[in-house]
């Protein structure tokens, strides 16, 4: 064998190794069941597809069919909604098809949430209104022109009068909710009105929490007035890393069709497919018990962390309703260091989190290098040991 083989056989190993020590907290991470991972590294990997099951442009995929349609339905149940594309390859991707559905191609608009207040940099302009550049998906790749709804930084949560007010003047094609950093539902159902009075799609970005919507937690955007819902896979769903597109609007199915498939997607990964159909199905079983516990646990942590003295944001409404909670650690400057600092000292003690800008980092004159905050995640993988694999 080669020496850089081995080399990276021996890293890896390494990593498993310390992973297992570790106590990981990346609030977008999570482990898949053994099920899962066959699925993921079967020959399915080696195969091409492109196109919807059975409009293949590629011979070979007769079984490949059968098992996207049921990743489909076990999907389309999972949400309970008409149509489930699990072809895009990562959230991102389903973003930019529902960009790609839901605004014009030259001057789209959309209003969304704010990304050092928590939305995802996929929903970013191409400049930011303060002058500093930052590249971001919507922006970069759609040229979509972005107003940021206002934020209530007390409540962590879209400010409803002040961002109605912002959709009404500014009159976007697509309002989009969800993120990153994300605690709270988000008022789909108020702002959605707002968004329809002027003519807009509504959006949900729920990669952070899709599992916990698919289990009947946190919110139910699709029947909040969300026309389209995109997500990946691998957060409170503990699937691959691969991303998906929900609606319940059979007059955009064409049109959502098409816009992954040709405009975006070539081959999809079709291994990531048959393991996220496992790992729906796999949900539909036990997510329900599962996810109360995530929630739990998330809450759980965040009082156990305030009752010894740290500053975890949002005590007043029980620090959480998701599988996040987000810590203020700006006391410890002068003494610890700020969150890019307390990142890697926890790092070296095995305790994996990320650091996170709070929503009022950049007014206080912190930056996304080295913010106020850390975001912690528990998303423990359920006990799916009971999934024979060969
Ligand atoms: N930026 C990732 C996170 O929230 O960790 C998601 O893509």
């Amino acid at each position: 064998m080669s020496k850089k083989i081995a080399e990276i056989r021996e890293l890896l190993m390494e990593h498993h190794d310390w992973f297992k020590k570790s106590i990981p907290l990346i609030a977008s991470e999570n482990i898949t069941s053994p099920a899962v991972d066959e699925a993921c590294a079967s020959d399915f990997s080696h195969r091409y597809a492109e196109g919807w099951s059975g409009e293949r442009v590629y011979a070979g995929c007769s079984f490949i069919d059968q098992i996207e349609d049921i990743c489909m339905d076990l999907t389309k149940e999972y949400y309970k909604c008409s149509h489930a594309d699990v072809r895009p390859i990562s959230g991102v991707v389903a973003n930019l098809v529902m960009y790609n559905a839901f605004t014009s191609d030259n001057n789209g608009k959309m209003c969304c949430m704010s990304i050092v207040r928590g939305g995802h940099i996929s929903h970013g302009p191409r400049f930011a209104k303060s002058g500093r550049e930052i590249f971001g998906t919507a922006g970069t790749t759609r040229g979509l022109d972005i107003e940021y709804l206002a934020f209530d930084n007390d409540e962590m949560n879209l400010d409803i009068d002040a961002s109605a007010k912002i959709i009404r003047e500014f009159e976007p094609e697509l309002v989009l909710f969800g993120g990153s950093v994300f605690l709270f539902p988000h008022p789909v159902k108020e702002l959605g009105d707002v968004a329809k009075e002027v003519g807009a799609y509504v959006g949900y970005d729920a990669a952070h929490v899709s599992g916990l919507i698919g289990s009947g937690y946190f919110q139910d955007p699709l029947r909040e007035g969300a026309d389209a819902m995109t997500m990946s896979t691998h957060k409170t769903l503990p699937g691959p890393q691969h991303g998906a597109l929900v609606s319940n609007r059979e007059d955009l199915i064409d049109t959502l069709r098409s816009c992954a498939f040709p405009a975006l997607l070539s081959n999809h990964h079709l291994h990531n497919v048959a393991g996220l159909a496992i790992a729906v199905a796999e949900m539909l079983e036990f997510g329900k018990e599962y996810h109360k516990n995530v929630i739990e646990n998330a809450k759980g942590l965040g009082q156990a962390l305030y009752e010894r003295g740290f500053k975890v944001l949002m005590e007043h409404k029980g620090f959480t309703e998701s599988h996040q909670i987000v810590v203020d650690i700006t006391e410890f400057e002068k003494t610890i260091g700020l969150g890019g600092d307390i990142e890697k000292l926890l790092e070296k003690a095995n305790i994996i989190l990320n650091r996170n800008l709070l929503p009022y980092d950049i007014a206080e004159g912190r930056h996304y290098q080295n913010p106020g905050g850390l975001r912690i995640g528990h998303l423990k993988s359920p006990d799916l040991a009971w999934v024979k694999v060969k």
